[in-house]
């Protein structure tokens, strides 16, 4: 299985992550690729090769531009105002009632309001080279998209920062641009034809399932920590099923704390019939392996073997599929993780 690695992803680099109330060491950090690097350079499975340069079309194609001009400058223009700071991070956010009284396009003028009116939460710090880090994830998500398009079973693309967070507005829970949606996008806008993504990051892809939600020509599915416990607290649920024309081409599976290889393993099963009946050409799958059983900020169970039997399910759908990577805390084990997941695919 080819692997498109890109090491622009050194560049976020955060120290700090302030979460819980704290501040502690990142969860979300440099590490965590190049374990998975590591651990797929040293088998021979897998053939590793570099990313193009795809630009900020595909992106503006998702994301809101403003999203994108304020990444592109926000480090800069803050550490003007207030020098010395390594991770910006927004101390105040744009909530409905202070939104609201901005008619459209009314971004706050000063850098410090611009920041939280882009991102919505405190675990996601913009650094210096985070926008050059996010640009290459996209890079490395339609690579990959790319390799599958021109005729590769499947292809992985290890993006750092992760994606399925970020909404077309908004940034936060550490993702920037929502790579799984881009590339998503991209399949369904240049080939006319229907894409699934599946989610199996134990967070719900919030912002996958928004900027999808009204559409009838992506689907996306979801396995995650049931939101009444687990991040994001707000969405996931079951009853959310889309609108408008995309109503019935959303689908939640909230999972219960400590649900095992056998439960998850049946709900993806589950998951996969659903996608079957909506008969998709491409498959996007946002790959978390923060469903692992010691993984350090989640409580499903999932083990080695059981990323295995996942990535073995999802080949019965036969569908060509691009596999990106999402979360995934527990470094000593990630490589192993996504390794096992992909020799099931078929790697
Ligand atoms: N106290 C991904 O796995 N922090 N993002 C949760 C709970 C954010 C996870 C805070 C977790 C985001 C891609
Ligand atoms: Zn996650």
């Amino acid at each position: 299985m080819k692997v498109v690695y890109n090491a622009a992803h050194l560049l976020h680099d955060p120290h700090v992550e302030f979460e819980t109330s704290r501040t502690h060491s990142p969860w979300e950090h440099i590490g965590r690729a190049e374990a998975i690097r590591e651990t797929l350079q040293a088998d021979a499975r897998f053939a590793f090769v570099d990313p193009s340069e795809w630009g900020t079309a595909p992106i503006e194609a998702v994301h809101n531009p403003g999203l994108v001009k304020f990444m592109s400058e926000g480090w800069q223009l803050y550490n003007a105002a207030q020098p010395g700071v390594r991770e910006v991070v927004a101390d105040v956010f744009y909530r409905a009632a202070l939104r609201d009284k901005m008619s459209a396009g009314r971004e706050p003028q000063s850098i410090l309001g611009r920041v939280g009116y882009w991102c919505f939460e405190t675990t996601t710090p913009l650094t210096e080279g985070t926008y050059t880090a996010a640009r290459g994830a996209v890079n490395t998500a339609l690579s990959a998209t790319r390799l599958v398009l021109d005729g590769e079973s499947s292809a992985y693309g290890l993006c750092r920062p992760p994606g399925h967070h970020a909404t077309a507005d908004l940034y936060g829970g550490y993702c920037f641009f929502n790579n799984a949606a881009i590339a998503a996008h991209h399949i369904a806008s240049t080939t006319g034809s229907k894409v699934t993504i599946l989610d199996v990051d134990y967070h719900h892809g919030n912002g996958t399932q928004q900027i999808f939600y009204d559409r009838d020509d992506v689907q996306y599915v979801s396995l995650h920590g049931d939101p009444a416990r687990a991040y994001p607290y707000s969405v996931g649920f079951a009853d959310e099923t889309g609108s408008g024309r995309g109503l019935g081409f959303n689908i939640n599976h909230p999972m219960p704390a400590r649900a095992d290889d056998d439960l998850f393993v049946s709900a993806l099963s589950t998951a996969c019939e659903q996608i079957a009946a909506f008969g998709p050409a491409v498959l996007v799958v946002s790959l978390g392996l923060d469903t692992y059983i010691t993984d350090p900020i989640s409580d499903l169970a999932v083990t080695t073997p059981g990323m295995r039997r996942c990535g073995e399910v999802v080949r019965q759908l036969g569908l060509p599929t691009v596999v990106l990577q999402e979360g995934g805390y527990d470094v000593a084990a990630l490589g192993a993780n996504v390794q096992a997941w992909l020799v099931g695919l078929g790697a």
